[in-house]
């Protein structure tokens, strides 16, 4: 099993010790999730809070850290002859907790009890795993409501606090994760040609993942219907003359994730009119990305791709107007109806099982509930040692563009005429990830082609 050196796991926890300061700080990992019965599973995926304290990627453990007295507990079971008849022969779970630096193991079998002992000074986390809410329910007598209503925010935002900086060990991690998605987007572009279907292409994305050990971090978004935001149909033939967006990132075998987009004409070349668009959206990247440096909210580079947008689309008659009006109206969210970037780390959506508003704004900042805006997952002011990605986007939803001008809605601003030759456009996003350093940013990886001459040239 791949894990960082103990120190790394130690260190970690005694910092989360101090910063919740009270109680007993409870950790339920996750079990195996059945597709139809009980031995027929999903592949299991640690959580990711789990992962950061203790490192042990294995079902059925629970962990405590008493916040006051110091002591670390794993809850778990040694594997039987019978599991290891069906297994094989594996690390005893006691020599994988000394792996994090934890010393004392007991059975599953008496957590119940030790969190009954506990129930007044106990520190939960919100729930998504609906097996586990339910075992805590049952363990304090209390509804799945009532777990809900538990969930402690110091620890919640302890937990923030730590694992939005990343530290050097796991930012080679994801530089790990983005070069096997440097792969399998390469991979991709090279494999697309007229008349194949759109899960050939993925079958190449999962060929390159799984042969880097490797594994998806996210269910691939691959279409040439890119203006759907997040396609997870596969079913369509390529056809000359279509875009082909391709959203799709790595977990490597440390469990970190990448995120990357890129889109790619079905035919080798890009015709004038796509190659328009898509220069657009590669501006609005480019200078997203120059712009960040510790300080700088992220909302204000949202905006400021957002103005740029709407400069180029009125340079090219799609919108017309005075572009700091329009951005206030929101005309933006037409267009780009999704927020600019996310944090990434263990999670893809780093942390948002924590709380999305937790992770990505401060109580200073409000969210907006404009269409675009309203999707910004990250707002708050970057700090050094933030991972975040970068991915604008041109769309041209036929009933989005449709129902706003049978509405009547931004008449004055939006071109519809003009705009029915791109109902049948599809849709760019650009994306890649990105470290806020010490007084500037750096992408994380190799770079991925991604100017016009660069894709062309892949095929
Ligand atoms: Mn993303």
């Amino acid at each position: 099993m791949k894990m960082f050196q103990a120190q790394v796991y130690i260190a970690r926890r005694s910092q989360l010790k101090k910063a919740v300061g009270k109680g007993l700080i409870l950790f339920m990992g996750n079990n195996e999730s059945p597709i139809n019965y009980r031995d027929n599973t999903y592949n299991f995926r640690q959580d990711s809070n789990f992962l950061y304290y203790f490192g042990i990627s294995q079902p059925g453990l629970a962990a405590v850290i008493d916040a006051e007295s110091g002591e670390e507990i794993l809850f778990g079971d040694e594997f039987s002859i019978d599991d290891i008849i069906w297994v094989g022969q594996q690390q005893s779970l006691g020599e994988k907790a000394r792996q994090a630096g934890i010393y004392r193991r007991q059975d599953f079998s008496t957590l119940a009890s030790f969190i009954q002992k506990n129930k007044n000074r106990i520190h939960i986390l919100p729930l998504y795993r609906h097996d586990n809410l339910i075992m805590l329910a049952e363990f304090l007598s209390k509804t799945p409501a009532e777990i809900r209503e538990m969930a402690s925010t110091t620890f919640i935002d302890a937990i923030i606090a730590q694992r939005s900086y990343k530290s050097a060990e796991e930012i080679e991690q994801m530089e790990i994760a983005v070069n096997i998605s440097r792969k399998m987007h390469l991979n991709a572009m090279r494999s697309v040609s007229p008349g194949k279907y759109e899960y050939e292409i993925v079958s190449e994305i999962y060929r390159t993942a799984k042969a880097m050990d490797a594994d998806m971090a996210y269910a691939v978004i691959l279409s040439v219907h890119g203006q759907t935001l997040h396609n997870h149909y596969h079913g369509n033939i390529l056809k000359g003359g279509q875009l082909l967006l391709n959203d799709s990132g790595a977990e490597n075998n440390m469990f970190y994730a990448g995120d990357i987009t890129r889109t790619c004409p079905v035919d080798r070349t890009f015709t004038s009119k796509q190659a328009e668009i898509y220069e657009i959206v590669l501006e609005m990247e480019n200078s997203s990305i120059a712009m960040l440096r510790p300080g700088l909210a992220y909302r204000e580079v949202h905006i400021a791709a957002n103005k740029l947008m709407l400069n180029r689309l009125k340079e090219i008659g799609l919108v017309n107007g005075d572009v700091d009006e329009m951005t206030e109206a929101g005309v933006g969210g037409i267009f780009m109806p999704h927020g600019l970037g996310h944090m990434i780390g263990l999670d893809v959506h780093d942390m948002e099982d924590l709380s999305e508003n937790r992770v990505g704004y401060t109580p200073d900042l409000k969210r907006s509930t404009q269409l675009g805006l309203k999707s910004l997952r990250l707002a708050r002011k970057l700090e050094t040692g933030f991972t975040l990605t970068v991915e604008p986007g041109i769309y041209f939803i036929p009933e989005l563009l449709t129902k706003t001008e049978t509405e009547g809605k931004f008449r004055d601003w939006i071109n519809f005429e003009k705009l029915k030759s791109y109902h049948d456009f599809g849709g760019i996003r650009i994306e890649d990830n990105v470290l806020i350093t010490a007084d500037s940013h750096q992408i994380l990886g190799t770079p991925i082609p991604k100017s016009i001459g660069e894709i062309e040239a892949l095929r």
